[in-house]
């Protein structure tokens, strides 16, 4: 289904949704704007404007079949950033149980980062109910000087249900950050157990945060995820 024919279907809620937050001009060229022409959206995301990355990051999480087509091509006309900002950017995957510090600790590593003259992006994937599918997106709030920095972007994702504590875009969500100039990207998975090892994966280093007492010697020598973190913080 295109988008026009998408926003026909529902368009009583979007019409209000369009006048509510005064958005002018036909609400059905709007969406066209924002989710189709994916050359200008790339545009917006190279020259690092924020409510671009925030809509491409959303298009590469949508999971209709014609937005996955957008995003693939956003990808695309983003190769040449990709290929020539590889080698400058760091992703940071940060893992452990819930309510070890994993946000706090993000909190102080990023604004480090930008004191030292970087620009951060933080992902961080809250876990989605699976009860009602909702997510209360609350990492955000761990990291309020973060997310007020000029040089920082602070974006979080529901999981989705999606197991080892990424969820299924966050790989094309922190491409698109790298596109848009941040090169710290650092990204914070749902609380995990002993096995959720899919963030090492796609980070150049992963950071394990543990609560303390946590055990013996003997926990720590473990297999599982302790084995594939590179630093790991009590
Ligand atoms: N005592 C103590 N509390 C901490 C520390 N780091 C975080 N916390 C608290 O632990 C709680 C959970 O932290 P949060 O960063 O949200 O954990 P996350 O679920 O792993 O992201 C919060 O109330 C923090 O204030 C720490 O180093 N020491
Ligand atoms: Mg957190």
């Amino acid at each position: 289904m295109s988008t026009t024919a998408a926003f026909r279907r529902t368009s009583g809620a979007w019409r209000r949704f369009f006048s509510t937050n005064n958005i002018s001009g036909n609400p059905i060229a709007y969406l066209d704007r924002v989710y189709a022409d994916t050359d200008s959206l790339a545009r917006g995301v190279l020259s690092s404007d924020r409510g671009s990355l925030a809509r491409a990051i959303t298009l590469v999480e949508s999971t209709r079949v014609e937005h996955q087509k957008l995003a693939a091509a956003l990808l695309r006309a983003l190769q040449p950033r990709l290929r020539s900002s590889t080698a400058r950017t760091l992703r940071v995957g940060v893992s452990g149980p819930p309510g070890a510090g994993k946000s706090t600790l993000l909190e102080a590593l990023g604004c480090e980062y930008v004191s030292r003259g970087h620009r951060v992006a933080v992902l961080a994937i809250d876990p989605s109910s699976a009860s009602t599918g909702g997510a209360i997106l609350g990492d955000k709030t761990r990291m309020p000087r973060l997310s007020c920095s000029p040089a920082a972007f602070v974006r979080p994702t529901p999981s989705r249900g999606t197991l080892g504590g990424v969820a299924r875009a966050t790989w094309d969500a922190a491409l698109l950050c790298q596109a848009a100039g941040y090169d710290r990207v650092l990204i914070e998975t749902v609380g995990v157990g002993q096995s959720e090892t899919a963030v090492a994966d796609l980070a150049d280093a992963f950071l394990l945060v543990l609560p303390p007492a946590g055990g013996d010697e003997l926990q720590g020598i473990k297999r599982g995820i302790t084995e594939v973190a590179d630093i790991v913080a009590v």
